[in-house]
């Protein structure tokens, strides 16, 4: 077996271990944030449960922290008290970025963690098995229940050699953008195994992993061995250690080899993070902003190595450089070693330990402005700036560039020296913003400010569709495209508010028109063109379309977590037979199936959609299981749960 495999058995309580079968898994550990959380909890609170029944629930607040209005600490109040209320670990802001800080304290190689957050594989890189999903999944893991998902294809990446200088681990996941593309993925798990594992730490690791987010894939993991065992003893925790790797003659779906040796400095263009170029073919171009950060990059081993290249420099006068570390620990380890004053005195602006620029909530660049990021995204849009020229680059790659003031392939500088980090022994420890819930039956008070709201309820699925197309929308539309973050971010407690932003930047018209179809009895459709949904987890994404009337999602493929959202919250996702069907539907179109709930119900799998007069009728796939077809019959996964 596989390390998956492995797993995955110790953990199946349904369904067979072949490929694209319907599985469900027992889940250990679960993780939210806020911006997620707030509506993870509050459809948690709408089971009836009365504690927490996995074995480890932690609630991290790290993505809302700008504090604009009441509205964020508001949230921060109603996540500290429901998690003191039902039995779960509460990581206060300040502490750091979830996926950091989960990594540090808490991931055990061989576990399952789910999390409200597209980013949770990063604890692939301690081998856990860690997978992202929406709110209402992990409140029902929370709640003890399974997680289901299919199947996967597990595809080994063979890693050889060793990294040379000025090459890091980012360098290495955007090599893999670069080979599997952001599209296609669905269903796979990617496995890294060679000799080229044992010469990546786990921060490198874990670095890898959470870009396979990006692939679209269910997750990536690392097996756990000596420096998995290392880093945990130096996190104090080395009695969690196990070692998890694949038997000799464990079978792949797919292999893929990558020679470590031969990765060179690479950077995702605008605006997706698989338009990969060397930083070769960059060089010269000039540079405006330099953000270093997110929880792909914010660990010490990142910013140690940055704060080596700025001591003894300052900032280009053009650029402003940010740096957001990942969490307290890292940013104490620096303050222990001098290099807060490095960074300090190279003119770097000291951001929050938070999402922070990552997620567009400030440090927008100016207009046209080229950002260089350590993050995981790109999309247009997301920065804040709808202009902004966003590439995403390796820490190393990111520190020259902020002295230079452009593009530098770090090979040909020269004038400074590879920065070589050495994993520390000991990890200072410090787990004061951890709040652990009091003992079950202890009274508590849930806070609930002005702006959060209970979740939305939503009616069963109609026996007759008669639709609109509301919006008809090309290929690769992201989360970030349906569901803007960054400045609309506070109201993720307050569905009818947030819901007046769905496609904000697409079509500004979008939530008013759909809302008025709503309200004269109209169903709402979406046609997409090819992987829909890409990115975030964010359930909003389903959530408020279904506010706003939406019953179907007509694309020619849809990404894997945005599907289980739109089931979730009783929006069919459909694909078109006949890709090329996508040419004959048109925004604004009546579209209809009278048998719309009875084709569900039977287990069809293909639905006629018959449009306006003279149109041939459209044939829709309908792929879901008998768990999904019975959850978007009920009108979603809290209705279904409720009716037990
Ligand atoms: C993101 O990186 O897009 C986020 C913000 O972390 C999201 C979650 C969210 O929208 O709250 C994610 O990746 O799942
Ligand atoms: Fe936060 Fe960015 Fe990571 Fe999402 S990708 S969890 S916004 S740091």
């Amino acid at each position: 077996m596989n390390v998956t495999e492995k797993i995955i058995r110790e953990h199946l309580v349904e369904g067979q271990m072949t490929t694209g079968a319907d599985i469900a898994l027992r889940i250990d550990q679960t993780l939210t944030q806020d911006a997620t959380g707030t509506m993870a909890y509050l459809q948690f609170e709408a089971m009836g449960l009365d504690r927490v029944r996995n074995e480890l629930a932690v609630s991290y607040v790290d993505h809302n922290t700008i504090q604009v209005g009441f509205e964020n600490a508001d949230d921060h109040r109603y996540l500290q008290t429901v998690a003191a209320r039902y039995g779960v670990i509460f990581s206060r802001p300040g502490n750091g970025i979830c996926h950091q800080l989960h990594l540090e304290r808490f991931g055990i190689p061989g576990k399952t963690l789910l999390g409200s957050d597209s980013h949770t594989p990063t604890g692939g890189g301690i081998g856990m098995m860690a997978i992202g999903a929406g709110g209402i999944d992990v409140a029902v893991a929370m709640g003890g229940g399974a997680f289901h998902l299919t199947m996967p294809k597990v595809v080994r990446v063979m890693l050889t050699g060793r990294l040379k200088a000025w090459v890091s681990a980012k360098d290495v996941i955007l090599k893999v953008l670069e080979i599997f593309t952001t599209q296609g993925n669905v269903g796979c798990v990617l496995e890294y195994a060679g000799p080229g594992v044992k010469t990546l730490s786990v921060p490198e690791r874990a670095t890898i992993t959470n870009m396979g987010a990006e692939l679209g894939v269910t997750t990536s993991l690392f097996p756990s061995d000596e420096v998995t065992r290392r880093f945990m003893r130096a996190q104090g925790r080395e009695q969690d250690w196990r070692e998890l790797t694949a038997d000799a003659d464990a079978e792949y779906a797919r292999e893929v080899t990558i020679n470590l040796s031969k990765v060179e400095p690479l950077a995702a263009a605008p605006h997706s993070p698989d338009n990969i170029r060397t930083l070769a073919s960059l060089e010269g171009l000039a540079v405006d902003q330099v953000l270093i950060g997110s929880c792909t990059n914010s660990s010490y081993r990142d910013l140690k190595a940055v704060a080596r290249i700025l001591k003894g420099r300052v900032v280009h006068p053009r650029v402003s450089l940010g740096i957001a570390p990942g969490s307290r620990q890292v940013m104490m380890m620096l303050a222990k070693e001098g290099c807060l004053t490095d960074l300090l005195k190279s003119g770097a602006r000291l951001l929050e330990n938070a999402c922070g620029f990552c997620i567009g909530n400030s440090q927008s660049p100016g207009t046209d402005g080229v950002s260089l990021r350590t993050s995981n995204r790109n999309f247009e849009g997301r920065s804040g700036t709808r202009s902004g020229q966003i590439y995403l680059v390796s820490p190393e790659t990111a520190a020259i560039a902020a002295i230079e003031g452009v593009f530098r392939d770090p090979r040909r500088t020269p004038a400074y020296k590879a920065p070589r980090v050495r994993e520390p022994d000991v990890f200072p420890i410090d787990d004061a913003l951890l709040i652990r819930p009091p003992a079950a039956g202890t009274p508590v008070d849930i806070f609930r400010g002005p702006n959060i709201g209970a979740p939305p309820v939503n009616v069963p699925l109609p026996d007759a569709l008669r639709a609109v197309v509301a919006i008809k929308v090309g290929d690769k539309i992201t989360t970030d495209h349906i569901m803007p973050a960054g400045a609309r971010l506070k109201y993720r407690s307050n569905i009818p508010a947030y819901s007046a932003f769905v496609f904000e930047g697409v079509d500004a018209e979008f939530s008013k028109r759909a809302g008025t179809a709503r309200d004269r009895g109209v169903h709402n459709l979406i046609v997409a063109g090819s992987s829909y949904g890409q990115g975030s987890s964010r359930e909003h994404a389903a959530l408020c379309p279904m506010y706003l009337g939406v019953k179907v999602v007509l694309a020619k493929s849809i990404e894997r977590i945005h599907r289980a959202n739109l089931i979730n919250f009783g929006i069919v996702p459909l694909t078109f037979a006949d890709p090329a069907d996508y040419e004959r539907i048109g925004a604004g179109e009546d579209w209809r199936a009278d048998d719309f709930r009875r084709v569900i119900e039977s287990g069809g799998t293909e639905l006629c959609l018959v449009g306006p007069a003279g149109a041939t009728p459209i044939r829709a796939l309908l792929e879901l299981t008998a768990r999904q077809r019975a959850i978007v019959l009920s009108g979603g996964l809290l209705n279904f749960t409720r009716n037990g």
